[in-house]
């Protein structure tokens, strides 16, 4: 294994962007980035890089850098000094718990922070706030494949590395993007498999680039995954297909969950879902007559209504057939985020403690408040999730927030909404190393520090630990570890706070894991050094990159079967009959806030559009060189558009890294995991007679920022 380099001013990271975390080395002169290398050893990406990762770096330096501490004075944001930034978030916060109770203080953070950020955020929120409301964009991400995959195996996390990709007879991609949001890494083992005679099975509304026409192309309705995998379970069953043996062995819960796949036979799935009924028994065959099947999935069936009844529907399916725990077979979700795994673990979500620990668990309550020196009870209980404190905002029960590492006047549903949230707040507290729209409606301002600015932990979409090298000093003085060290100590929580730096907070955090549920105990600060998959219990323990070989999680060690809920009514009508759905464009990173400052990403992007199959375009009678307005029964957004016939015709994809999206996305959740349903919006097109340009489209956005 190899370690980071050192040598010849080359120091390693990792890409800031996504969850693949491509390894790289960057050099400096007089102290700042002066030069960008491919790093060929790193762990997983053996110095591949996209378009972002070769030019993330720019961003350390770059002219927008939030630099100084701003208070908001006479409705200006004014700079200040960094005693009385601190001093006056704090201050904030105070006056809120004093006259309302901790309750009325929330925190919003995001999934792109490093394990140590993330374990701060969620001690600060419990120890130095004292609130329960603590929640984090994950939540528009991870959560219903986060909630499946506990239900199912007790573990959330991906359970085969993605190398064995190439080893699948059968590979099954369920909407995921894999051109834009996974270039690297996943397409090329993809094709490495069906070199040797894979068949890649695509399940989603719009074929993207990288699908090859000798796949099976599964152009199903938006919105009912759940429905097509329970066709594919009752299939497995009726054909003799299931894994008796697997299932009798390893699972609980067969016969209630076969119960609720009773209804959707072929024809059923096909009036559902417009997928033929000959492919569903096609499928099954296909699925349960092999050894080697592994299922990828990323946001396309788990950012709906129903997200996790797609994901458990899913699972179902895997383990009928005994897929799990045997090599080049699997389920894994795709974790989306730089630390969308280490970010949904460490204690920033409203239901968890640090290392995967349940807040409602009294046991894991209480081995986590031993640790930090607290009784039990000190600790808050379950708190809100993202939507639902945006929302506790309208009735004065939150009135202070903290927000950090999210962006939700870009990514949140419902952005006239949110803006109107926004305004309501007595004290809005932003960390962020990059101004935002959310500056427009915060109180105080703090700079925060970016990738190549502080050494920390991500874990990436595999489970695996890798260390990011601190490379330059932040641009903005005290790195973002040291910020949050400060505000805690502000609210009067000194003595728990006392790091400033990374490895000081991971040895804290390691040994508070062990024995629980996500041990990373064995992987010491020297070990994060080569990137190893937790659960790794001990340090002479190798890692897990596998997981379930033996044993599922639950206490037991069995997996559990779940039956599966009938889909929701999507709603489409005579006044909104197309289904608007959404996604990445290569070239940019979630709302864009450090991407578009980068010309060689933001001309590949410059601007919002909406696909439309022609045939579609040519019925609504919009023609090239026409604007398209898209009204929903949220609210109406006007963008330019293209052509995609590789898309159904009763589908439209838009782009989402513009506040154009989430105006027409609504806030209606997903009752189990909380997950708004981004992915599936019934809205109406109509023709605008000209092109608009970005210019214009700045300035419709303007019209909408507060006063
Ligand atoms: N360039 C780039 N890469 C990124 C990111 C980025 O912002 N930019 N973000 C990262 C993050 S945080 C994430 S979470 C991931 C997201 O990764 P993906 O989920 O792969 O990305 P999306 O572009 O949102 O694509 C969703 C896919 O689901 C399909 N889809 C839509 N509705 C349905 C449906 O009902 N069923 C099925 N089966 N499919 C459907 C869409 O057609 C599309 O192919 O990407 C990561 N990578
Ligand atoms: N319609 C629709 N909406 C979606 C999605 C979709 O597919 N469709 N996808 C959803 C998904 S999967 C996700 S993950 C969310 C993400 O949604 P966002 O919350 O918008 O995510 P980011 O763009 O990462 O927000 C990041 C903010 O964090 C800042 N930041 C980056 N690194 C750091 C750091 O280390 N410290 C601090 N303090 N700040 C930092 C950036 O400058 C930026 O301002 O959006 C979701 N919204
Ligand atoms: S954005 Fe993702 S694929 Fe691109 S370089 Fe960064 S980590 Fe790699
Ligand atoms: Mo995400």
């Amino acid at each position: 294994m190899t370690g980071p380099t050192r040598g010849a001013g080359l120091r390693s990271t990792h890409c800031p962007y996504c969850a693949l975390n491509c390894g790289m080395q960057l050099e400096t002169s007089e102290g700042r980035i002066s030069r960008m290398v491919r790093w060929k050893d790193s762990p997983l990406t053996k110095g591949a890089l996209c378009s972002k990762g070769s030019t993330a770096h720019l961003q350390v330096d770059h002219q927008d850098r939030l630099t100084t501490p701003l208070i908001r004075r006479d409705g200006a944001l004014t700079p200040v000094g960094w005693d009385e930034a601190i001093e006056a978030a704090a201050a904030g916060f105070r006056r809120i718990k004093d006259s309302c109770g901790p309750d009325a203080n929330a925190v919003l953070s995001g999934g792109s922070l490093t394990n140590e950020k993330v374990y701060l955020v969620g001690k600060l929120a419990r120890l130095a706030l004292r609130t329960p409301h603590v929640d984090y964009n994950g939540r528009f991400c991870m959560v219903s494949a986060g909630k499946a995959n506990m239900m199912a195996f007790g573990r959330d996390r991906a359970t085969t590395p993605l190398s064995e990709l190439a080893d699948a007879e059968v590979i099954i991609v369920v909407g995921a993007n894999l051109s834009d949001a996974y270039p690297v890494v996943i397409p090329q083992a993809i094709d490495r498999a069906r070199r040797k005679g894979a068949t890649v099975v695509v399940i989603d509304p719009r074929m993207g680039r990288w699908v090859k026409s000798a796949d099976m192309q599964i152009r199903l309705r938006p919105g009912t995954d759940g429905a097509l995998f329970q066709g594919l379970l009752r299939q497995l069953v009726k054909g003799d297909l299931v894994n008796k043996d697997f299932v009798a062995r390893r699972t609980t819960g067969f016969d209630v969950a076969v119960a609720s796949a009773e209804r959707w036979t072929p024809d059923e799935v096909e009036a559902a879902t417009d997928v033929a009924s000959q492919t569903v028994v096609d499928l099954a065959e296909l699925i349960g007559s092999t050894s080697r099947c592994m299922l990828i999935h990323a946001r396309g069936a788990e950012q709906q209504l129903d997200g996790t009844n797609n994901v458990l529907a899913m699972i179902n399916v895997m383990l009928a057939c005994g897929h799990i725990g045997r090599p080049a077979s699997g389920i894994n979700m795709l974790t989306g985020q730089r630390n969308g795994q280490g970010g949904r673990e460490w204690g920033q979500r409203c239901d968890q403690l640090p290392a995967g620990r349940s807040i409602a668990n009294p046991e894991h309550r209480n081995s986590v408040a031993a640790q930090w020196g607290i009784e039990p009870d000190h600790l808050p209980g379950v708190g809100k999730t993202y939507v639902e404190i945006l929302q506790a905002v309208e009735t004065g029960a939150v009135q202070g927030l903290l927000s950090l590492s999210n962006n939700m006047l870009v990514s949140a549903p419902n952005l006239s909404r949110v803006r109107s949230q926004l305004s309501g707040l007595q004290h809005l507290v932003v960390i962020d190393p990059f101004p935002s729209e959310v500056l427009d409606y915060a109180h105080v301002v703090l700079p925060g520090t970016t990738f190549a600015e502080e050494e920390g932990t991500v874990t990436t979409i595999e489970g695996r630990v890798v260390r990011c090298e601190q490379i330059t000093e932040p641009v903005s003085g005290p790195n973002e570890i040291e910020v949050l060290c400060r505000l805690g100590a502000s609210l009067g929580a000194n003595e728990s706070f006392p790091f400033d730096r990374g490895r000081q907070v991971w040895e804290e955090m390691r040994l508070l894991s062990a024995g629980g549920p996500n041990d990373y105990s064995g992987i010491t600060w020297d070990r994060t050094a080569d990137g190893l998959a937790w659960p790794c219990p001990s340090p002479d323990h190798p890692g897990t990159p596998r997981l379930y070989e033996q044993r599922f999680a639950h206490d037991d060690g069995l997996a559990r079967f779940h039956p599966i809920q009938p889909p929701i009514d999507r709603q489409i009508c005579d006044e909104f009959p197309l289904a608007m759905t959404n996604g990445r464009h290569l070239a940019h990173y979630l709302s864009r806030n450090q991407t578009k400052r980068i010309a060689a990403q933001d001309s590949k992007a410059p601007e919002p559009y909406v696909e439309i199959h022609p045939e579609t375009a040519e019925k609504l009678g919009i023609g090239q060189g026409q604007a398209v307005s898209i009204t929903s029964a949220t609210g109406r957004s006007t963008v330019n558009w293209r052509a995609n016939d590789r898309l159904r015709p009763d589908t439209v994809f838009m782009l989402y890294h513009w506040p154009e999206c989430n105006e027409l996305v609504a806030d209606d959740l997903d009752p189990v995991s909380k997950m708004p349903g981004f992915k599936h919006t019934p809205v109406r097109l109509g023709p605008v007679l000209d092109l608009i340009s970005s210019g214009q489209m700045a300035e419709q956005s303007k019209e909408k920022a507060p006063l």
